[in-house]
C-alpha cells in the first residue's frame, strides 16, 4: 500500500497524534455498524427506536433485549488488525489520545492484554465517548451492578432502589461523560495530527472533533470506505478498510 512522502514524514516528525473510532474499526472483528443500510445494526428499526432514553421508557423490554444480544456477540469477538495497529501508534507517537465512539471495550482489550505480556507497554488514554456495553447501572439511582439474575420474562431491577437497569451507555439526547468529553476536545485542539477512522460523521459532538482540530491546524487524515462530512476538511483521505490500512500506514511511518 503506497502512502503520500508528505504523510508520513508529517506523521514521524508528529508530536501529538489524536485519534477518534468509530463503529468502521471494529467491522472486521465481526460486529456491525450502526448505519450500513444492509447489515447495520439500524437496518431494520430507526435509531430512535432502541437508542434513546424515550424508546427504553416506551418499551424497556425491547431495548434491554437489544442489547443483551449485542453484548453477548461482542464477548465471542476479538480485536482485529485496525486495533493492534492503533496500540502501535500509541507505543511510538511522543503524545498519544484514543478518542472512541466504539462501546464494545476492543481497544481496552488490546491495552491490557499489552499491559499483561509486554514489557515496554506505554500507558496512554482511551476515552469512551460514548460507554461501554458491559457495565449496567440502575436507570433510576445510577448504581453500576455486575449481576442481574438470568430471568428472560422482563428486565432486571435495580438491588437497591428497584429502578430497572439499563446500559451503561449514551443514548440520543442524553449528554457525554464530561471528562471524557473535555479531554477529547482538548486533544482535538491540541494535536498536531487528527485521525478519523470508520464513523460516518454524523453523530454530534464527536462528528465536530475532526472540525475543531482542523480549525487549530492540525493535519487531519480519514480512514474510511467512502467520504464523510468531514472529507472536505481533511488532508489526506485514506479508502479502504481500517484493518488493512492501519499496520500499513504505522509499518510505513514508524516500522
Ligand atoms: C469502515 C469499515 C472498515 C465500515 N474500515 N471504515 C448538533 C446538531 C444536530 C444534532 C445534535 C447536535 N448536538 C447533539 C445532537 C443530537 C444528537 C445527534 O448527533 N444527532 C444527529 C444524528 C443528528 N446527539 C446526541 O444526542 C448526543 N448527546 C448530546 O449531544 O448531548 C447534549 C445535547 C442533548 C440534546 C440536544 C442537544 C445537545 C448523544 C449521542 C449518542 C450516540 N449514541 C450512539 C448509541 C450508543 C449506544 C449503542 O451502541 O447502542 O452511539 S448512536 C451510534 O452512532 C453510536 C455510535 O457510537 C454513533 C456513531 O456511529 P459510527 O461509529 O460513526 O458508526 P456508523 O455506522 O454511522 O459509521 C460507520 C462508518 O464506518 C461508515 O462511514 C463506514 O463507511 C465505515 N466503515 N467498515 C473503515 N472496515
Ligand atoms: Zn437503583
Amino acid at each position: 500500500m503506497d502512502f503520500a512522502p508528505e504523510l508520513i514524514q508529517y506523521l514521524w516528525k508528529a508530536q501529538r497524534i489524536a485519534v477518534l473510532t468509530g463503529a468502521g474499526v471494529s467491522q472486521e472483528s465481526g460486529l456491525r455498524t450502526f448505519r450500513d443500510a444492509q447489515t447495520g445494526l439500524w437496518a431494520q428499526y430507526k435509531p430512535t427506536d432502541l437508542a434513546s432514553p424515550e424508546a427504553f421508557a416506551c418499551d424497556p423490554k425491547l431495548v434491554w433485549d437489544w442489547y443483551a444480544w449485542r453484548r453477548e456477540a461482542i464477548k465471542s469477538v476479538r480485536p482485529n488488525a485496525g486495533h493492534y495497529a492503533l496500540h502501535e501508534m500509541a507505543q511510538r507517537a511522543p503524545h498519544f489520545t484514543l478518542i472512541t465512539q466504539n462501546v464494545d471495550g476492543l481497544h481496552e482489550f488490546v491495552k491490557h492484554e499489552s499491559l499483561k505480556t509486554s514489557q515496554t507497554f506505554r500507558d496512554y488514554s482511551i476515552l469512551e465517548l460514548h460507554g461501554n456495553i458491559q457495565r449496567v447501572r440502575c436507570s433510576e439511582c445510577g448504581t453500576f451492578t455486575d449481576e442481574w439474575g438470568d430471568d428472560t420474562e422482563s428486565v432486571p431491577r435495580c438491588a437497591g432502589c428497584g429502578g430497572l437497569l439499563r446500559p451503561d451507555v449514551v443514548w440520543f439526547g442524553e449528554t457525554l461523560p464530561r471528562s471524557a468529553l473535555e479531554a477529547a476536545v482538548e486533544s482535538a485542539r491540541g494535536c498536531d495530527a487528527f485521525f478519523s477512522i470508520g464513523t460516518s460523521g454524523v453523530v454530534q459532538p464527536a462528528a465536530s472533533l475532526g472540525f475543531a482540530a482542523h480549525n487549530r491546524g492540525a493535519l487531519v487524515v480519514e480512514v474510511n470506505m467512502e467520504p464523510t462530512p468531514l472529507t472536505p476538511k481533511t488532508d489526506f483521505l485514506i479508502q479502504g478498510k481500517s484493518g488493512e490500512v492501519l499496520p500499513a500506514l504505522v509499518q510505513a511511518v514508524w516500522g
